[in-house]
């Protein structure tokens, strides 16, 4: 028997190991444990429990000499570990009970778990759900990112403008992670490249040293685990001890702050380029690290390094390691003498780029100057890149550079060095071929494919919504969690009264802890049987919270109007942060506070119409709205949203879509059914055609009258008394510059809001609707998604 495998759990062993960890590990009597203690107790020792599966999944790897894949991304949003974990090795009873006779509750101990916020959205909670399918797929895969200090701030409201605190996850022991000391790399910034017998050697004027710490990701059964790597900046130069005796302290510390700064915090912009050098360098510093990782475990066993596509898959999570073509061919060229053109060809057969956006703003590009100072050997490689392919496409029409106006544009860079380019969604994908790369994609006409995002059913099914999912498995069994597609079997059961009952309870009971928690976190009271209306996601122009709002503001007046007409009541609720620096952002957020505070203690509309917005939106918070949501807002500008990830959270938890033909909603719709789903709005080709017309605010305006109600509303100062101009810019933005197409598309909102009372006022048609809304949700499961990478980019099979 393997030495490694635990005893078999049963509730006895479990509790012992608990304490056994209090004991030794934490240092505490069980009489003098604090919550926080218990918490570190029990994660040890369900830690203990992954370490098997994990081993023997790397001694496989190994073994079998698999290929690899390498997942690279400057965020992972992976949230709390605790109950997730226990519930892919199977231990979430055990634990309960182990903890119970312990004089302990699961929740209360795993609810002081502070979340994990490597990421500010969609972008990084992908990247936390394919590498939980990996683990669950058994594909042998590293996820490589950094280890920030200090994740996405912690959002509080004061006067009901968003302020921005640090966020300090690491204040307490993280004890999911294993320090590897042992594995770390040097990484240089700056200096010079100096050519010496036909090669080029970078002398780096700085360098930090990159850290590895380790967590273990398992998947569904514990079949298998996975490591997500993350790097540490540490100082390469020793603590100037002569300095300290001299007595400068600070100056002594330099070398340290000055490295520390680079994985000190997460930059939380999520659709703007900034362009600022410590980015660069945080980029560079992921990228840097992975490579040499990734070369240095080759070479351990291998020597050939023209048969390191054969091996590895590297994925780049959008442009942010995009100098992973460079730092590739530089590593491959100067340390280890191939050829440029043989190690260009090599590094795209190991690459593949997934874009996440169309947004110009969003689109990484560094000026000239500031790549050649602080990687002047890659400014050349980058160079070489875009001469090697001008030069091999003599026939092209248009220029197709990298290096354009003396900026690198690293989406044409990534997109050169990848083998293959995705996008997200269906309909994001054809756009990537039209408007982001076309002349790329016609030198290239088969690199660009979709891989239309997923979401771990694991988490966002059957942890988030245990009413549900109890449901579902008594309906049909267990074994959908990892087959997804098999919430299709539950069909033929919503024909059944009992079923779509059964359905509504479940929902209904969410609803109402939900009810509970708004109470205490903002004070509302909100009835548990109103229509909980839900728009969760970063705070951005082109989400168009300010859509929302304004129809809400309507509702609001309409109410005021008719006080006796028989109303559908409603609780909309909002959850989002924006990024610091985003001032139009902010002012919508301080807006939807305004007016929550007026409709909800306005006597006129009591029970009616709330509305709430809990600060700090995070993935905990999400797995507490999405079970309790009956209303899924995504309601994008068409041809904005890459994709959406919560659109499909939402509707596999049985809340219905009020949508544009944005994102993946396209394809939701289809899957769904277009019955079951409330479609409004400009298409993505209608869109750009409306701008055409200079003035298709005021025409949009002009032929609603409740939007000119509400504008009016807006800027006489009903929201914001104290300070009757305060909402002028926005009132004048959707007159004038109204790029996001608030005002074209506010009528069919509004049209779509009422069909969505109708459709309400009949419970048991809703219920019928939201229950084959998660039925016909398999689809979009992140394994669907992950085995589409494997096959189609990665060429891996699963090792189970
Ligand atoms: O990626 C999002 C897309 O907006 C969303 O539609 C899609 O579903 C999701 C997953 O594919 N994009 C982001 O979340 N982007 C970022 O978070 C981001 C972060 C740092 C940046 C730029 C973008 O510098």
């Amino acid at each position: 028997m393997n030495a490694l495998a635990p005893q078999p759990v049963t509730q006895d062993v479990f509790r012992s190991e608990i304490l056994r960890h209090l004991t030794f590990t934490v240092g505490k009597d069980a009489a003098h444990a604090s919550v926080h203690d218990w918490r570190m107790a029990l994660s040890h020792a369900l830690r203990d429990r992954i370490v098997a599966p994990w081993f023997s999944a790397t001694r496989r790897t190994w073994a079998e000499d698999r290929k690899r894949v390498y997942y690279l991304s400057m965020e992972f949003l992976i949230g709390r570990i605790l109950e997730d974990a226990s519930i892919n090795v199977g231990l979430r009873e055990i634990a309960g009970a182990a903890l119970a006779d312990l004089g302990q509750d699961f929740a209360s101990v795993a609810g002081t778990e502070p979340d994990a916020a490597l990421g500010n959205g969609g972008l990084g909670r992908l990247a936390a759900c394919y590498m939980e399918s990996m683990a669950t797929l058994g594909c042998p895969a590293y996820g490589y990112g950094i280890r920030y200090e200090h994740g996405l701030f912690r959002q509080e409201f004061n006067g009901g403008h968003q302020v921005e605190f640090a966020e300090d996850w690491l204040s307490q022991k993280h004890p999911w992670e294993f320090e590897r000391p042992e594995c770390a790399y040097d990484i240089g910034f700056k200096g010079q490249v100096e050519v010496k017998g036909g090669r080029s050697v970078w002398h780096p004027g700085e360098s930090v040293r990159a850290s590895a710490f380790d967590t273990p990701v398992v998947g569904w059964a514990g079949r298998w685990a996975n490591t997500l790597r993350l790097w540490a900046a540490q100082p390469t130069q020793h603590f100037d001890l002569k300095r300290f005796n001299r007595g400068e302290y600070t100056a002594a510390a330099e070398p340290e702050t000055l490295a520390r700064t680079i994985s000190r915090v997460l930059y939380p912009e999520d659709t703007t380029h900034e362009g600022k050098e410590l980015r660069l360098k945080q980029e560079f510093f992921l990228t840097s690290a992975a490579i040499q990782d990734i070369l240095r475990r080759y070479l351990d066993t291998h020597s050939d390094l023209r048969a390191l596509p054969s091996k590895v898959a590297i994925q780049m999570n959008d442009t942010h390691p995009a100098l992973a073509g460079p730092e590739l061919i530089r590593l491959l060229t100067d340390a280890h003498g191939l050829p440029f053109e043989e190690a260009i060809e090599i590094a795209r057969s190991c690459l593949g780029y997934t874009n996440h956006t169309l947004l110009p703003e969003a689109l990484e590009r560094w000026s000239t100057w500031l790549m050649g100072n602080v990687l002047p050997r890659h400014m050349q490689i980058i160079e070489r890149i875009d001469e090697d392919h001008l030069a091999s496409h003599p026939k092209r029409k248009h220029y197709v550079g990298i290096v354009k106006h003396h900026e690198v544009r690293m989406g044409e860079l990534a997109f050169i060095m990848s083998h293959r380019v995705n996008g997200v969604s269906a309909l994001h994908s054809d756009l990537v071929k039209e408007r982001l790369f076309p002349e790329l994609h016609a030198l290239h006409p088969d690199r660009i494919i979709n891989q239309t995002n997923g979401v771990t059913p694991r988490r966002w099914l059957r942890m988030a919504n245990p009413a549900l999912s109890s449901l579902v498995t008594n309906t049909i069994g267990s074994g959908w969690e990892d087959h997804l597609d098999r919430l299709r079997e539950l069909e033929p059961h919503v024909e059944d009264r009992g079923f779509r009952d059964a359905f509504a309870a479940a929902k209904r009971a969410n609803k109402a802890a939900t009810s509970n928690w708004v109470a205490e976190t903002t004070g509302v009271r909100v009835d548990p049987g109103a229509l909980f209306d839900v728009q969760i996601k970063r705070l951005h122009e082109y989400k168009r919270q300010l859509l929302n709002i304004l129809q809400t503001i309507s509702e609001w007046h309409e109410i005021r109007e008719n006080p006796q007409a028989d109303f559908v009541p409603r609780v909309k609720i909002f959850g989002g942060k924006a990024a610091p620096g985003y001032v139009v952002a902010k002012e919508i957020i301080h807006l939807i506070n305004d007016v929550a505070e007026v409709i909800n203690n306005d006597p006129a509309v009591g029970d009616r119409l709330k509305v709430v917005y809990p600060a700090n939106y995070n993935v905990s918070m999400a797995e507490r709205l999405i079970p309790a949501s009956d209303l899924s807002e995504q309601i994008s500008t068409a041809g904005k949203e890459a994709s959406g990830t919560g659109n499909m959270k939402l509707a596999l938890n049985g809340a219905l879509t009020i949508g544009t033909l944005d994102g993946a909603n396209v394809e939701i719709r289809d899957h769904v059914g277009a019955e079951n789903f409330f479609l409004f709005g400009l298409t993505a080709h209608e869109a750009v055609e409306r701008r055409n017309d200079p003035e298709h605010s005021r025409h949009a305006i002009e032929a609603c009258e409740a939007l000119q109600v509400v504008l009016q509303l807006l800027a006489e100062g009903r929201f914001s008394p104290d300070q009757t101009d305060r909402y002028l810019g926005i009132v004048d933005r959707v007159w004038h510059h109204d790029y996001f197409l608030v005002a074209s598309d506010f009528a069919a909102y509004r049209d779509a809001q009422r069909r969505v009372d109708d459709a309400y006022r009949d419970p048991d048609g809703w219920a019928r609707m939201a229950a084959l809304n998660t039925a016909r949700m398999g689809f979009f499961s992140s394994d669907r998604a992950v085995r589409g990478y494997m096959k189609e980019i990665w060429k891996t099979t699963s090792a189970l």
